[in-house]
Order: C-alpha cells, then structure tokens, then sequence
C-alpha cells in the first residue's frame, strides 16, 4: 500500500488527483475518482459559477469522499467560482494558468486545502509563503495549458523549493510515472489523459477513441503566439491553427477560430473544427476502465516498482 502525506492531509486512500479537466472533469466523474480513493476534481474551466455549483452538488449526491475544484484563472468567471467553492465548503481547491494569490486568503480562512499547480519555482516559492497545502508540480508533457519545463526536471526543482508536500503531473499514465514521479520527491501524483478513457468520462466517442488510437507523436502545442500555448492531439483543426499562428494572422482572427473548439471536441466529437486536448501519454492509454479501476492499478503497479528499486543499489 503507497501512501504518503498528502493522503493523511486530505483524508484520501491513495495519493492520486485527477486533473481538471475543462469541460471534460464533472461531478460525476470527480465522484467516482473520489469513491475509488483518489481525489476527483471538477473543472470549472471557462463555466460561470452556477455550473460549478451544480456540478459539486452532484458530486455530493454520489460520493461523501473529499472532493476538488479546479479553478482556470484565465476564466472570466474566476471570481464568481472562487466565491462559490467557498459557498460549497469543497475540501480541496487547485489552481490553473495563473496565479491564484488574491483569492487565497479567503479560501484559507473558509478552511479550503488551496493546492495550485506551479510551473516555475518562482511561483511555488510565492504559494508556500502565501499558505498553500500543497503544490502539483505540471510539466509540459501533460495537456492542455503547458507551461515551458518537462515534469522530469520541474518535480524536483519545486522539490527543492518548497517544503510542501508536491504532486507531479504531466506524462504519467501508468505505474511507472508513478514510481518515477516518487522518486524525483513527489509524494503525490495527477493525471488527466488517463481519465479520458473512464468509463464515467462523458466526452464524445470520437474522442475516446482517439485517445485510444494515439500514438507516440499524436500531440502537438499551438498557441505560443499568443501567450498561452496548449497541448493537444494533432488534428486538422491544430495543424490549421498552427499554420495560421505562423502564416501571420491577425491575433483577433487567431483566438475567434480557437472559441468554441474545445466543446465541439468534448461535446461533438468535431475532427475538423474540435480541439482535443491532451497530454503527450495519450499514447499509453490503452483501454476504457472504470475510474476506479485506473486508481487502483496506477497503485498496484508502482508498488512492486519502488519496493523493487533497492535491485540497482550494490
Ligand atoms: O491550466 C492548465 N491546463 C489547462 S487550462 C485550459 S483552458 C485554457 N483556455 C484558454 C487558454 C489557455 C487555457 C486547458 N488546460 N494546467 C495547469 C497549468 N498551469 N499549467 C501551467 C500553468 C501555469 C502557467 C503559468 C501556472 C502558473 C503560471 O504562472 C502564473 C504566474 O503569474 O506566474
């Protein structure tokens, strides 16, 4: 049995999160993360607050485990989602694209474990000092948002930085990132790709079965232009972009062909006009398993791996 620091601190069987995901991560599935011992984090994305409150209330009517809100700062409806986690008395929120200081004194004193993914060491030092539980760690394997380091040099930089317990995130998909992820100081691990296969993810079949399908080279990061590069599949709607973000396209024309794309991908299954995002692991996502399941086998996969690591020690 693995746990660590973050289990005792949340309450959680296994030190597992799963990533927010927007438009993918809902109650439901959050709950049923939650229910197999990890933690299940909503993603309130670009969604006003009233989804968000929604979406916690569901979860709460299938799970009585700790739950998370993951909250997308880029959001224009940030404020009003920081207002209604703290409304909801969710145990756990984490923090995307941004940084989370103005709303973290409130969050504390609401009695909220405010754990923000980091992708530098300067904003890690700033959330210990400004009283976060913990830190995830995102390298630049994983989807979505990227920000510049690979999880492989990021996790033990924050390591070193912080005295909080780190989660690693970004390129995990099985036992042996989990180990891995471990054995850079990480006491905790997240994962999103490998969630979109649960059978309790509702995205559209087609995006199933393109994670299923992916292979090694599948992902690609556009956006970089404007500020905010993201990872995802390499589909006709990111090689347009990308052509468009090189070809010189006027910035307002560059962001009216991103709107809208990740929820014609989420909800429509849209090969030529949806963004799919996801993480360079997607490749490693073989079948469609319960949530739970996946917890579990992440689990009992990296246990023999680290028990088994003193082999290398003559
Ligand atoms: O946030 C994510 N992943 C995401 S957010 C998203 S939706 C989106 N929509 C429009 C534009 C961009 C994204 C899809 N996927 N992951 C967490 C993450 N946070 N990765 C990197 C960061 C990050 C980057 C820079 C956090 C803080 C930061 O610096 C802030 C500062 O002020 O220092």
């Amino acid at each position: 049995m693995i746990r660590s620091a973050i289990c005792e601190m949340l309450g959680i069987r296994y030190p597992v999160f799963q990533g927010g995901m927007a438009w993918i991560a809902d109650g439901k599935l959050a709950a049923a993360v939650s229910n197999g011992g990890g933690l299940g984090i909503i993603a309130a994305g670009n969604a006003p607050g009233a989804y968000v409150r929604e979406q916690i209330r569901i979860a709460r009517s299938i799970t009585r485990e700790p739950i998370g809100v993951n909250i997308m700062l880029l959001s224009p409806f940030a404020d009003e989602v920081a207002a209604v986690v703290t409304e909801e008395r969710v145990e756990v929120v984490t923090t995307g694209a941004g940084n989370p200081a103005k709303y973290m004194k409130d969050w504390i004193a609401a009695g909220i474990r405010v754990i923000p993914v980091v992708a530098s060491v300067a904003l890690a030092k700033k959330m210990t000092r400004l009283g976060a539980s913990a830190l995830i760690a995102e390298g630049g394997e994983s989807g979505g948002h990227v920000g510049e380091l690979t999880t492989m040099v990021l996790v033990p930089q924050i390591c070193d930085a912080t005295s909080l317990p780190v989660i690693a995130a970004g390129g995990i998909a099985d036992g042996r990132g989990v180990a891995a992820a471990f054995m850079l100081g990480a006491c905790g691990v997240q994962l999103g790709t490998r969630f979109l296969s649960a059978v309790e993810c509702t995205i559209h079949p087609v995006y199933k079965e393109k994670i299923l399908k992916a292979t090694d080279l599948c992902t690609m990061v556009t956006g970089k232009r404007l500020g905010h590069p993201v990872r995802s599949l390499r589909t006709p709607f990111a090689r347009d972009y990308a052509k468009a973000e090189y070809g010189g396209m006027e910035d307002e024309e560059l962001e009216s062909l991103a709107t809208g794309a990740l929820q014609r991908a989420v909800q429509e299954g849209d090969n030529e006009k949806g963004c799919f995002l996801a993480g360079q692991a997607a490749a490693m996502v073989k079948k469609e398993q319960h949530a739970a399941e996946i917890v579990k086998e992440l689990m009992d996969e990296a246990e023999p791996i680290l028990k088994g690591a003193s082999q290398w020690v003559k």
